[in-house]
């Protein structure tokens, strides 16, 4: 069987961690595609000096052409700008657009038949506008977002509790900015409810409202401590375990921003949901019952989504 291709989109701090990940598994021969010249050249060769050390067979290469993504089988999109200090994600909005543009251009003409991955923000305006651009069917493009934030929601409870990480099954719903919805009533320690859990350990339901807070703003964070740039190992992390959800046809169930027709009373917007991802893409939305508040506050969630999608359209006529 001929090995995988995977594209990376961007080959800045994001897309060199997923090459670096994507290498190290042997998920298939690799792409980083950038516009900086030299770059994405520099970083396949330096990459492809780990083989030998790490033991994995990987052809690793870098590109300025869109030609060498041809036949891709995954793309995952980096490419933009990432927040500066200060910055939200929605301040990306108008040069990111442009950026989708010419890379949905270059998958519709290049690998039309990939499953792909966005991360570029901000997110869920970006993967709607992305799956615009390319023209794909919307099974075949998603965003990587809630992997991310429900393991930054799993990362502090773990460490408030004293708990393996594994053991912490955190749930993080709706839009990937300040108004995401860490859902609690669906967040449990190896299948203890975490209020619960919170109860038996002498953890006050103000310290749980904290963590909530600390995961919606788990981003502007680290974007403050690096001072130039924004995270990236955990982002790259996450849209790897997706990449190999359709790869391994694993079925997982995973929150992805996906597009979500019908269901959570949204019609045709790209917004953080339970997805089941296996070879025919983002397979299944899942649909879960929701307390009167946590409706309520993924409401403000899709608005501020639906907000964004409106000055897309006001930037890019195509859109409308
Ligand atoms: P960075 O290291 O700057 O890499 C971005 C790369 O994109 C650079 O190498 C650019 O040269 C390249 N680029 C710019 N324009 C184009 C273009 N038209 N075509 C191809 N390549 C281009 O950023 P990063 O890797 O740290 O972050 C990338 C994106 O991910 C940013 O938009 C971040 O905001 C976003 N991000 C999202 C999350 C989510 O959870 C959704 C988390 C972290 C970062």
């Amino acid at each position: 069987m001929a090995r995988k291709k995977i594209a990376l989109i961007g080959s800045g701090m994001i897309g060199g961690t997923l090459a670096h990940l994507a290498a190290k598994k042997e998920m298939g021969d690799i792409v980083l595609f950038d516009i900086a010249e030299g770059m994405p050249q520099g970083k396949a060769l330096d990459l492809s000096q780990c083989g030998p050390i790490e033991g994995f067979d990987a052809k690793i290469t870098g590109s300025n052409d869109y030609a060498d993504i041809a036949g891709a089988d995954v793309v995952i999109v980096t490419a933009g700008v990432p927040r500066k200090p200060g910055m939200s994600r929605d301040d990306l909005l108008g040069i990111n657009l442009k950026v989708m543009k010419a890379v949905g251009e270059g998958i519709k003409n290049n690998c039309p038949d990939a499953f792909v991955i966005c991360i570029t923000n901000p997110l869920d305006a970006m993967v709607w506008a992305l799956r615009e651009f390319s023209g794909l069917p919307h099974n075949k493009v998603v965003g990587m977002a809630g992997v991310l934030d429900s393991a930054r929601f799993a990362t502090f409870l773990a460490w408030e509790f004293d708990v393996s990480v594994k053991d912490v099954n955190a749930f993080v719903l709706g839009g990937h900015g300040d108004t995401m919805v860490p859902v609690t009533s669906y967040t449990t320690i190896n299948g203890i409810p975490v209020n619960d859990f919170a109860k038996i350990k002498g953890v006050s339901e103000s310290r749980i409202d904290e963590i909530v807070d600390r995961t919606r703003k788990g981003g502007g964070e680290i974007v403050g401590l690096l001072g130039n740039g924004s995270a990236y190992y955990a982002p790259a992390t996450s849209a790897i375990a997706m990449a190999e959800a359709y790869l391994g046809d694993q079925k997982r169930i995973l929150p992805c921003a996906s597009y979500v027709e019908g269901k959570y009373g949204l019609d045709g917007l790209y917004v953080g949901v339970p997805t089941m991802i296996g070879a025919g893409g983002t397979e299944e939305v899942i649909e879960i019952e929701l307390s009167d508040e946590e409706k309520a506050n993924l409401k403000v969630s899709t608005d501020a989504v639906e907000e964004l999608l409106e000055a897309c359209k006001g930037l890019d006529s195509s859109l409308a």
